[in-house]
């Protein structure tokens, strides 16, 4: 790829010559951050994070119910194409709060971003960011695949609800996902409840039913109830082509097949962080470093 040799040009002026042979670019893969501020800065102390190398993607929920939620967002957003984002329930719930659609919760802590200076900027970057990110054998989501959807119709599907989000009915797409019906996926939906129906899969799929629906089951898999399987071990899924990443489901934790990585290890429970660099599948996990209390 072109842009591998740009960046060791680059590097070669700033690095020492024993240095030159460790300077290629690497994606660290990331799990739910959820405000962690602290955490994700141990994280990327572990990995030697080099914006100007190495480049971020994260699974969603990059907000909300950890201590720090305004630090987090401004970090990446200033990280500028070093960071591959895509959205999770939590950003889009704090989409929905901004807008005045939703109210805030008691576990909620957001409230930093919502009174920063620098807000109009944040809530739209975050507005801007994708629902999904599929680059070569590798796709992006924060929850899971519908098993009949192939990543091309994921994709596809992803690309309606953010050119909404990011356009001018952004906001009337943002009442109809928090307070509009909630239908299972079906091909022939249309409008909103379209949107809402994908956006649900994307962002909120853990188990699904044996009919292939997105069931409300969020314990740890061994406890599904009968019939219900982890949406990536459905029967005949057609996305099984591509490693996918995702998050979403602490109680599953950090979940490595040869085509997952599943990157939830349950940082804002007091758990881990981790970051999978995808050169290698090298793990690296820091206990969680932020202060207690406001989550
Ligand atoms: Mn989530």
């Amino acid at each position: 790829m072109a842009y591998d040799v740009l960046y060791l040009d680059a590097a070669r002026d700033t690095l020492a010559p024993s240095s030159f042979l460790f300077c290629t670019m690497a994606i660290y893969a990331i799990g739910d951050i959820q405000g962690c501020a602290r955490s994700l800065e141990r994280l990327l102390a572990l990995i030697r994070f080099d914006p100007s190398v190495d480049r971020l993607w994260c699974v969603g929920d990059l907000v909300n119910r950890g201590p720090d939620s305004l630090r987090v967002l401004r970090y990446l957003k200033q990280l500028g194409p070093s960071a591959q984002v895509v959205l999770g329930n939590h950003d889009l719930f704090l989409l929905a709060v901004a807008e005045g659609i939703v109210s805030l919760r008691s576990k909620d802590t957001i409230q930093d971003i919502l009174a920063a200076d620098d807000r109009t900027e944040l809530i739209d970057w975050l507005k801007r960011q994708p629902l999904h990110h599929h680059e070569g054998a590798y796709f992006m989501v924060h929850a899971g695949l519908l098993p009949q959807w192939s990543v091309d119709d994921a994709g596809r599907l992803a690309r309606e609800v953010e050119r909404t989000l990011a356009g001018p009915e952004s906001r009337t797409f943002l009442q109809a996902l928090f307070h509009g019906n909630a239908p299972q996926w079906s091909a022939s939906l249309t409008g909103y409840e379209r949107l809402a129906a994908i956006t649900r899969a994307l962002t909120r799929l853990r188990t699904c039913t044996a009919e292939g629906a997105l069931s409300g089951f969020s314990g740890s898999p061994n406890d599904a109830p009968y019939g219900h399987l982890p949406w990536f071990h459905m029967p005949n899924r057609r996305s099984s082509d591509h490693t996918i990443l995702f998050g979403h489901w602490a109680a599953l934790g950090l979940h490595i097949e040869s085509n997952l990585l599943g990157l939830d290890s349950g940082c804002v429970w007091g758990r881990q962080l981790t970051a999978i660099r995808l050169n290698d599948r090298q793990v690296f996990q820091v206990e969680y470093a932020d202060d207690r209390g406001r989550g």
